[in-house]
């Protein structure tokens, strides 16, 4: 049952945001059954110790970040690593998902602002010849895992109360990828209030206030206020392979980085890569004192960045691709905030479309107000035994995030072909290629084929015939 409108009204004025509900008188009822949903989801006294802290608050300048180290991280053994280390970690990853301890989770709210696409962004076709979703990519995937680690593993997918709908419709109308219904779930993640400069929450229409998503951060308390974290119990889980809904060439469940995760008993767990480049748009792996964490690229100094070691590599090398482990009890203590454990809140200054003083719809032309999310990573901190372990660029990340040029579905795509190129030369099919390692066509392979080198170069012996590799060809 929602609180009525009389006490949110009060509840609100008293904590000096009764312009909320400013137009009421205007409204019918219909449109007030909407603002008093909004209104009730909002935590008057989170909005005030937010507006504090991040609004009313000087910045910090300076030093904050010159206790920071590089942290530390397991290599991988094509870049150094001990194979030997690397072979115990999947053993004990595959020991685990036989025993049905493993749940893959999707962070799937964002809105694609920068992709331009309508609609959720896991429904975005992404590979060069079918044009298969992300999602059906990530399904068939776990399906390839299942079969081989003859286990169920449950998908969780946090959406957007935005595209919830929208997303369910699109696992329907496809039969689930092949999944079984009932073990892939949504859950749309929770909302905050956008404020102007003086924190005062804005509103979106006369009836709506101007809510967004609480980041991907958002999702530890979701998990939790969904009844996804007592599911997991229920089915013996107690490990979450975390990945985001824009990157096709993730390892969905990678048994090594499961295994090296487990081994520490970490709760919380991550994938780097080498930065490319100082100013490369990902966060950064980074010591603070004894805790670890990620400072993002937008808050690190460009002269940190551009640190080098004695041998010129670059002393920020840890790059953060949004792929964690993390373990259920530790979620449950962060998203329940139990303990007063909780993730922080950082502050987005935005353009927010609200009313003007007529009680217009307005966009405006400079950023008026700021959004609160909180991020995923800052549970590093929180962690114990954090293990961070390199994967390969080449391998794990090409995100499709922008509708052109970088890490588009154009970059992503000729990742994917450069990729299933390598595999079909390691098992001796060597295409023609050009100096960027593409053969100047475009095939696919599913991951139902084979999802890695190593499976692929089985499969591949394991068939009496050969098909050529030609334009279009898809081997699935
Ligand atoms: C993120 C990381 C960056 C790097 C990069 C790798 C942050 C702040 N930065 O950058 O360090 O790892 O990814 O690709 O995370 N999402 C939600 N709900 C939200 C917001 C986002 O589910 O409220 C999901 C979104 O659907 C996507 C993912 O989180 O799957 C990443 O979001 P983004 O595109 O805003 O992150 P980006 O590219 O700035």
């Amino acid at each position: 049952m929602l609180e009525s409108i009389e006490k949110l009204v009060s509840r609100f004025e008293s904590a000096g945001q009764g312009q909320v509900f400013s137009y009421r008188k205007d409204l019918d009822n219909q449109q007030l059954a909407v603002l008093q949903q909004d209104a009730s989801e909002i935590d008057l006294t989170e909005v005030e110790a937010l507006v504090k802290t991040l609004l009313e608050q000087q910045e910090e300048h300076g030093d904050q970040y010159s206790n920071l180290e590089p942290a530390p991280y397991v290599a991988h053994p094509a870049r150094g690593g001990d194979p030997d280390l690397w072979q115990a970690a999947v053993a004990a990853g595959e020991a685990a998902l036989r025993a049905g301890r493993v749940a893959a989770f999707t962070v799937a709210g964002g809105q694609g602002t920068r992709l331009g696409f309508d609609g959720p962004k896991g429904t975005y076709p992404a590979t060069p010849v079918c044009g298969k979703t992300l999602f059906q990519v990530f399904a068939e995937k776990l399906l390839a895992a299942e079969r081989r680690y003859q286990t169920k593993i449950p998908w969780y997918i946090m959406t957007s109360s935005l595209n919830n709908g929208a997303t369910v419709s699109a696992f329907e109308s496809a039969g689930y990828f092949g999944l079984e219904k009932d073990q892939v779930q949504f859950f749309a993640q929770g909302r905050m209030p956008a404020v102007d400069f003086e924190g005062k929450i804005l509103l979106a229409e006369k009836h709506s206030i101007a809510m967004t998503p609480d980041g991907h951060g958002g999702s530890l308390r979701a998990l939790v206020r969904s009844g996804a974290i007592e599911d997991m119990r229920l089915r013996g889980v107690d490990t979450i392979s975390y990945f985001q809904v824009d990157n096709p060439l993730v390892q969905a469940i990678d048994p090594a980085f499961i295994g090296f995760h487990l081994d520490r008993h970490a709760d919380m767990s991550s994938k780097m890569i080498p930065k490319g480049y100082p100013g490369e748009k990902v966060g950064h792996f980074c010591m603070d004192g004894e805790h670890m964490c990620v400072v993002e690229y937008s808050d690190m100094p460009e002269s940190m960045q551009e640190e080098r070691d004695a041998d010129g590599q670059l002393r920020y090398i840890a790059g953060s691709i949004a792929i964690h482990i993390l373990d259920v009890e530790f979620v449950d203590r962060l998203g329940s905030g139990r303990d007063g454990v909780k993730l922080p809140f950082h502050k987005a200054v935005k353009k927010i479309s609200t009313l003007d003083a007529a009680g217009n719809v307005c966009k405006p032309a400079q950023p008026n107000g700021v959004k609160f999310e909180m991020f995923v990573f800052d549970a590093l901190p929180f962690a114990k035994n954090p293990v961070v372990i390199e994967t390969l660029r080449e391998d794990e990340f090409s995100p499709i995030k922008n509708a052109t040029g970088i890490d588009s579905a154009e970059t992503s795509k000729a990742d994917q072909v450069r990729q299933w190129t390598r595999w079909l030369a390691a098992a001796g099919v060597d295409l023609q290629t050009d100096e960027a390692g593409l053969p100047g066509f475009e095939f696919e392979i599913s991951p139902l084929f084979a999802d890695s080198q190593a499976t692929f170069i089985d499969r591949w012996s394991s068939l009496q015939e050969k098909p050529e590799i030609v334009q279009g060809t898809l081997l699935q």
